[in-house]
């Protein structure tokens, strides 16, 4: 066979087609094609335990030759209820964009429980003042929304049961229906401390320093949290294991998805010898917790613990501690001479006190 033998033959074939599709269509002509269809949107939904979210249930390509004035459906609960928790249906906004009257309310909605743990939902577009209808609706929109809390997790399908839609005769509008999926996840557990801070990098033994950790929620569920702070002395030597002692637990509670907060330690080293220290924070670790690196924050600077009195530091009290203090004397904070460390008695002044302070420690050593 030729080229032009096959395209001949197409040709007759498609010539047959469209015969074929005409025909039908007038067989169908008492409808209007396409027929509306009722359909959930999203048409499948994917979310974890624990989100709120909304599902639509919409009319898609409406006719306005149908003269649509009501639609209705019936839905059961039970058949999700473990895994959703139904918090709202409201009316959407498709119905009330053909009002018939001069003022609202232009529909009247209806939600009502029905027998066998069904309930029945529907919208009447209202008429004018006279019962007529002169606007009707068309196209694509909103019927009703559906939020809902995923509690736990199970494939669920959302169908839309018995459903109508009529005309001002109450006659029965044909459609089509599609109902929705919905797949809820496990929830993500997941903490994290994503700072630290300690409001002095160097301070005299007794001193009490604060100690501010920030924690985020990244999971999708909310958590109850416990974080402790700890303190352990910076090992001069390599490859010794750090020894940790804790400084004070506190508990979280309620902390939501995506939620921050931020908590403050007090750290008093009246108990503590003076030297390099390193302060560590650790939020629990949640079951199945996504990331556990994140749970444990380390400051990123050395705390130095000083004998009172060593303003420079270098593990003796000496002349130049004095000279140090000296250089800040009669100075407040925002002086541009004041020293913080030359404040020994922190009363927020350095005089004669401070100096008194680092004499009697006069001669001190520590290695
Ligand atoms: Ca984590
Ligand atoms: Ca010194
Ligand atoms: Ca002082």
């Amino acid at each position: 066979m030729g080229m032009k033998a096959i395209s001949v033959l197409l040709f007759i074939l498609l010539l047959i087609g469209m015969l074929t599709l005409a025909f039908n269509i007038k067989e169908a002509k008492p409808w209007i094609m396409p027929t509306p269809c009722m359909l959930v949107y999203p048409p499948e939904t994917v979310v974890r335990v624990g989100e709120i979210f909304d599902i639509h249930v919409t009319i898609n390509e409406l006719d306005v030759r149908w003269n649509m004035v009501g639609w209705q459906f019936v839905f059961y609960p039970w058949q999700w209820n473990e895994e959703l928790e139904l918090l709202e249906v409201r009316e959407g906004p498709f119905m009330k964009q053909f009002p018939n009257r001069q003022s609202p309310p232009y529909t009247y909605f209806v939600l009502e429980p029905g027998p066998c743990g069904s309930y029945i939902v529907g919208c009447l577009l209202l008429p004018d003042e006279t019962g007529n209808w002169t606007v009707f609706p068309e196209g694509n929109g909103t019927l009703v929304t559906f939020t809902f809390r995923a509690i736990a997790s199970g494939n669920i399908t959302f169908q839309q049961y018995n459903s109508v839609l009529v005309n001002p005769e109450s006659e029965e509008i044909p459609h089509d229906i599609l109902g929705g999926f919905i797949e809820v996840k496990p929830p993500i557990r997941d903490v994290a401390i994503i700072k630290i801070e300690t409001s002095l990098t160097e301070l005299y033994i007794g001193q009490t320093v604060n100690i501010t950790v920030e924690i985020e929620n990244k999971g999708t569920i909310v958590e109850n949290l416990n974080v402790t702070a700890y303190y352990a002395e910076t090992p001069r030597f390599p490859n010794v294991t750090i020894q940790y002692t804790p400084i004070e637990t506190q508990t979280i509670v309620d902390l939501g998805p995506g939620e921050n907060v931020t908590i403050v330690f007090l750290w008093d080293t009246k108990d503590v010898a003076h030297g390099n220290y390193t302060i560590k924070a650790l939020v629990s670790i949640l079951p199945n917790e996504a990331n556990t690196s994140d749970n444990t924050i380390i400051t990123p600077r050395i705390l130095k613990i000083k004998m009172l009195g060593d303003v420079n530091g270098n593990n003796k009290i000496d002349i130049m501690d004095i000279a140090a203090a000296g250089l800040a004397f009669g100075s407040c904070p925002d002086h541009l001479r004041w020293n913080p460390q030359a404040d020994i008695n922190q009363d927020n002044t350095v005089d004669i006190r401070d100096l008194t302070l680092i004499a009697i420690n006069f001669g001190k050593t520590e290695p």
